[in-house]
């Protein structure tokens, strides 16, 4: 493959660096997938004031949600072009949200974690989604409702997830600690720390 600048390049400008192109939508899972009773689901958001917003899923579903279409880039080299799903943007779930902390960590159901700077998921750059190509999101892929976050490698959209932490300081989540890359952009192959 040609090399620019020390990056790999491939001829698709929608492909971030070393990335290929998969048709398929591969199951990537640290652990077995949670079975989850929507009658016992809820999402939250908790601020260091020690309030916690709670949505449950009749509330969440209530919400205006989005179609969203969008590419996502596996940090094991596939990305998929032009994904479809449904989902509730950020700029919603914490539209009431006051915090003076400048990071998150999306705890899921069954115990995985990610972090994030909040301010690169909002603006409408982040999603809880839980439709995938006009179908409830499959358990495997994350549902009843997952994270998408398509500008970050794949790994910090948490899937089966629960809620955000906001905290003071970037820390690692599950593969973070594992020395993948704490912040994860794509376009500047940010893949291991
Ligand atoms: N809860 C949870 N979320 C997760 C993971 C996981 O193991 N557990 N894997 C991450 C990784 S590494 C990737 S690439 C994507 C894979 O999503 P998919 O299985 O829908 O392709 O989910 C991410 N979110
Ligand atoms: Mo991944």
């Amino acid at each position: 493959m040609a090399t620019f600048g020390g990056r790999r390049r491939n001829d698709n400008p929608a492909l971030p660096p070393g990335q290929h192109l998969t048709e398929s939508f591969p199951v990537l899972s640290a652990g077995p997938t949670p079975s989850i009773d929507p009658e016992k689901w809820e999402f939250f958001i908790h601020t260091e004031t020690g309030y916690t917003h709670r949505w449950n899923w009749t509330q969440f579903l209530a919400l205006p949600s989005e179609s969203i279409t969008v590419d996502i880039h596996c940090v094991t080299s596939w990305s998929k072009l032009g994904t479809g799903w449904r989902g509730v943007s950020m700029d919603t779930l914490f539209a009431e949200v006051e915090t003076g902390f400048d990071f998150v960590m999306a705890h899921s159901y069954g115990g995985y974690t990610t972090n994030l700077p909040l301010e690169e998921i909002l603006d409408g750059r982040a999603w809880i989604a839980y439709e995938y190509d006009g179908e409830a999101l499959d358990p495997e892929h994350g549902g009843p409702a997952r994270l998408l976050v398509p500008h970050r490698y794949f790994w910090k959209s948490a899937k089966w997830v629960r809620g955000l932490v906001l905290q003071r300081e970037d820390k690692p989540g599950f593969w973070e600690e594992y020395g993948y890359n704490l912040h994860g952009d794509p376009w500047r192959e940010e893949r291991y720390s």
